[in-house]
């Protein structure tokens, strides 16, 4: 996002080539013997890769139809092969190179002011938790969105588990850093791990989601499993991917692109088509998947669920 190469909403021709060159990608590897493996006892896939996923039998959930969208959802392919997602590279290109990413064991840690410290399991905490399926739109701050089905739960339910003390008013939110599998991690200029924060109220308002699925199905890594942050009011980069920690405080936490441009991507960043962007004009998007070029919406269009949360804060850069 700091350095612009080219028109933000300029869909590169390779995210609308990607299915195919995986598909003849796979159909290569076939013709090698690199096809689902089947050991000889019988029928068990040889590949840790091909392991099943352990949460597989949750997906798809129930959809709640309290959200609803004012477009078509995007198609699948564009939204798993158009991603922004700096640890594995600052280009919409990473899905290949996510693949690398180990999701089990994944454990979260979950500290601060909580009434007791704890590092949990991804497997065990998701059974835990109240799934459904939600269809969400989403702003990037570059001015591209999308509308797609996740699965996953309420970050209420997840901040309820977690019984934040009284003096708790922040929640920070922590990515995965692993050197081995995250080549975007070798930019040593950028402040990693990415954090991204929200205020409690924030967290416990109906909208904040936990996304674990996408299209129904357990959430691709290049989209941030094994869960990621889903808050479509405000601008994407504050939908951190593959939290690793959720981290209680009083103190307003700076997150990642804060500390690299301050003034450009601010701690609220909520969704407004009115506040430019330092270098870009937030006024409308560009549909991915599509030619179309629509008006963007104050709070991304979610005005009903979050407005009230901001309406005595006269001092605060709400919108960048
Ligand atoms: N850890 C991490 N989370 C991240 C990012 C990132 O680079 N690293 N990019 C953000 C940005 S700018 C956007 S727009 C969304 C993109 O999500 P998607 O690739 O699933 O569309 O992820 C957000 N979460
Ligand atoms: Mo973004």
């Amino acid at each position: 996002m700091t350095v612009i190469r080219q028109r933000p909403w300029a869909l590169p021709d390779s995210a609308a080539t990607d299915e195919s060159v995986y598909r003849s990608r796979r159909t290569i590897l076939k013709a090698l013997g690199f096809g689902p493996l089947i050991t000889a006892a019988g029928g068990v896939p040889a590949l840790a890769a091909a392991a099943p996923d352990p949460t597989g039998d949750l997906y798809p959930p129930t959809r709640n139809l309290r959200y609803r969208l004012d477009r078509p959802l995007t198609e699948e392919k564009y939204a798993v092969t158009y991603n922004n997602f700096y640890e594995f590279g600052s280009h919409k290109g990473i899905s290949d190179t996510a693949q690398a990413m180990k999701l089990r064991p994944w454990e979260i840690k979950i500290d601060g002011l909580v009434e007791k410290e704890m590092t949990i399991g991804f497997d065990e905490l998701i059974r835990k938790m109240p799934l459904e399926e939600r269809v969400y739109r989403h702003r990037c701050v570059e001015a591209w969105s999308m509308a797609v089905p996740w699965s996953g739960f309420a970050l209420k339910a997840l901040v309820d588990f977690a019984k934040p003390l009284g003096a708790a008013k922040y929640l920070q939110m922590e990515t995965l850093v692993d050197k081995e599998t995250m080549p975007g991690l070798s930019a040593s200029w950028y402040p990693w791990p990415y954090t991204e924060g929200l205020t409690i109220a924030e967290a416990t308002n109906e909208l904040a989601f936990i996304a674990t699925g996408l299209y129904g199905k357990p959430i691709p890594k290049q989209n941030g499993a094994a869960l990621r942050l889903a808050v479509p009011w405000k601008y994407g980069f504050k939908s951190i991917k593959s939290i690793v920690r959720f981290h209680f405080t009083e103190q307003r936490p700076i997150s990642f692109w804060e500390t690299i441009l301050a003034n450009e991507y601010g701690f609220w960043a909520n969704v407004n088509p009115e506040v430019d962007h330092a270098r870009w004009s937030q006024a409308t998007e560009r549909v991915l998947g599509t030619n179309d070029r629509v008006p963007t919406l104050l709070y991304n269009g979610y005005g009903e669920f979050v407005a009230d949360l901001y309406k005595d804060m006269k001092g605060e850069k709400l919108f960048m």
